[in-house]
């Protein structure tokens, strides 16, 4: 036999009046014990209110924006089969709320003095990860001001600073677990006009207003400590992110940075619905800002990466440091390759070129031409062999276009060029119109260039296929990434005297080792192992470019 349980706010301290400012649930939803029904917030608290019950929702007594108070009525639920327990209503009443992460009595910072703030009354939790940390060294900040948050199961809460000054030392990091009394920042207290209670007196009692509560599970969770009345002053939430637990927890399942989402809720709150729209449009449009194009595009396509955030290690902890910015170049091509790394069903094959020959003959070249200042590259015969290849394969002169494949009849190679900045890829136009000659007086321009800062966005567009040279400094063989949308690319490092078997004996021949990465969706193993061994040909006996 079923019955009606009424699911009530449980002891939330001293808060009354506390607007519904999110609702899961409605008529006719099957819920269980320690659901969220709702969340309340005051200025600092933010709650989510669990269920005492387990069943299915027969009326919900609440709306959006209403206000709340201990024992005001939230859902009727009629319990889940017979052998649902029906407590009475008041006894089943739960939950308690938040355990209000009290701030510590105002300002106990010592006039002049280093006053360390410590984490206050935070009921029975311990072990809470800090998951967002507002102050750095070197920060001024007021008294009841955010220093982080920490998030448990349920509870999201905010620590005000119990001090004024100047952030001197942190002691936390993100991730670290903290319980009531760590210590969390030191601070040099700011002017005599500090009202100077001892340090270690942090967290006294019902002095100040919870920091930011939360519901704590049914279960586990202790009566809030009753908050002051006086009306908590507002804690400086510049950056941080503002969201219930429920919709942290949701963002963290669906691997959103909830700093990434735009906020259509009061007070620039991100909603249940916002993390939703912010998905379907990362969706759409293939890409997740702010997250890295890896993720973005792996995401796109359905799969999700899932990752874990970026570790943040306190570096100064373990030795000095000294932090500097990455360049532009290094933003741009790091977010490129990325998503390279991770959206490209890469393979790298490596096959030996004999270019004995070819070698001697550009010596040859050199000498003869020496006068002219005229000088041929390995490079160049490269890039005119890789043309003559691609040729030969045109699979690997085309880029993927959704479901379709594009041949392109035109051969503009680009090669990667090291620059005190980081590695930029000009490109060498028209490829197969060109001497030998041409592309070595060309590839020379445009390093030159690269490594003055002075490409210009036409310089580096339009590439079939890429060759990234080692040669010049040394290695063996490499596993270069492909610059999508082009499918695949070639890495050679420093040629070498090797021994090689003639059929009679071993002579020695000078060996460059080659790296060819292809796109798996667009070219299997066996083709690229023929391209490789047919450009090994073509570098072995150069002639054979002519034909
Ligand atoms: N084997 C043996 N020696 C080689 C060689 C090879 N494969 N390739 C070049 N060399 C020699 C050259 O002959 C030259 O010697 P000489 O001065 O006696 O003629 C010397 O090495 C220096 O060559 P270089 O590297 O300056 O010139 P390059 O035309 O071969 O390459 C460029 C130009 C722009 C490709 C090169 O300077 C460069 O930036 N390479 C780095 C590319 C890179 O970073 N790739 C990695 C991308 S993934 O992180």
């Amino acid at each position: 036999m079923s019955q009606l349980i009424e699911v009530k706010v449980p002891d939330i301290g001293d808060f009354d009046e506390v607007p519904v400012i999110e609702l899961f649930v409605k008529v006719g939803d099957t819920i269980k014990v320690d659901d969220a029904i709702c969340t309340l917030e005051s200025d600092k608290a933010t709650m989510d209110v669990p269920s005492s019950a387990a069943g299915v929702v027969k009326e919900v007594l609440v709306s959006l924006g209403d206000k709340v108070a201990e024992g005001s009525l939230l859902i009727k639920v009629e319990a889940a089969g017979a052998a649902a327990a029906a407590p009475a209503p008041a006894a089943a009443a739960p939950a308690p709320a938040a355990p209000a992460a009290q701030a510590p009595a105002a300002a106990p910072a010592a006039a002049g003095g280093t006053v360390e703030v410590k984490v206050p009354d935070i009921g029975d939790f311990d072990e809470v990860p800090v998951i967002e940390l507002f102050v750095k060294v070197g920060d001024t900040i007021k008294v009841d001001d955010a220093i982080c948050t920490l998030e448990s199961d349920k509870a999201t809460m905010d620590v005000p600073s119990s001090a004024a000054g100047v952030v001197k030392e942190v002691l936390v990091s993100i991730g670290d677990k903290v319980a009531e009394g760590s210590v969390l920042l030191k601070v040099e207290a700011a002017g005599a006009a500090a009202p100077a209670p001892a340090p270690a007196a942090a967290p006294a009692p019902a002095a100040a207003p919870p920091a930011t509560a939360a519901a704590a599970p049914a279960k586990a969770a202790p009566a809030p400590t009753p908050a002051a009345a006086a009306a908590p002053s507002a804690v400086t939430l510049g950056g941080k992110v503002h969201a219930s637990p429920s919709v942290r927890a949701y963002g963290r399942e669906l691997g959103v940075d909830l700093a990434q989402v735009k906020a259509s809720g009061p007070k620039n709150r991100i909603l249940k619905e916002d993390v939703t729209a912010f998905v379907k449009g990362a969706m759409q449009s293939g890409v997740v800002p702010g997250k890295t194009p890896a993720a973005a595009a792996v995401g796109s396509l359905g799969g999700g990466l899932d990752l874990l955030p970026w570790p943040k290690v306190d570096f100064s902890k373990f030795g000095e440091i000294e932090s500097k910015p990455l360049s532009r170049i290094k933003k741009i091509s790091g977010q490129n390759l990325s998503r390279n790394w991770a959206m490209i069903p890469a393979v790298t094959y490596h096959e030996d070129a004999d270019i004995t020959d070819l070698e001697a003959f550009r010596v040859l070249m050199n000498k003869e031409n020496e006068k002219s200042g005229k000088k041929l590259t390995m490079l160049a015969f490269i890039i005119k062999a890789s043309v003559r290849a691609l040729q030969e394969f045109p699979e690997f002169n085309t880029s993927l276009d959704g479901d379709n494949l594009v041949y392109k009849k035109y051969f503009n190679i680009a090669f990667a060029a090291d620059t005190p900045n980081g590695l930029v890829v000009p490109v060498v136009k028209d490829a197969d119109k060109k001497s030998v000659f041409d592309i070595a007086a060309e590839t020379g321009s445009l390093a030159k260039l690269a490594r003055d800062g002075k490409l210009k966005p036409a310089d580096m567009s339009g590439a079939c296929f890429t060759i990234s040279s080692l040669g010049g400094i040394g290695g063996t063989y490499f596993a270069p990434i492909v610059n999508a949308p082009e499918v695949a690319i070639l890495g050679v490092n420093k040629s070498a005297m090797k021994p090689v078997w003639d059929g009679k004996q071993f002579v020695p021949r000078l060996t460059l080792p080659m790296s060819l990465t292809a796109d798996h969706r667009v070219i299997d193993g066996a083709l690229a192992t023929r391209f490789n061994v047919y450009l090994a040909q073509l570098l072995a006996d150069f002639r054979r470019v002519m034909l």
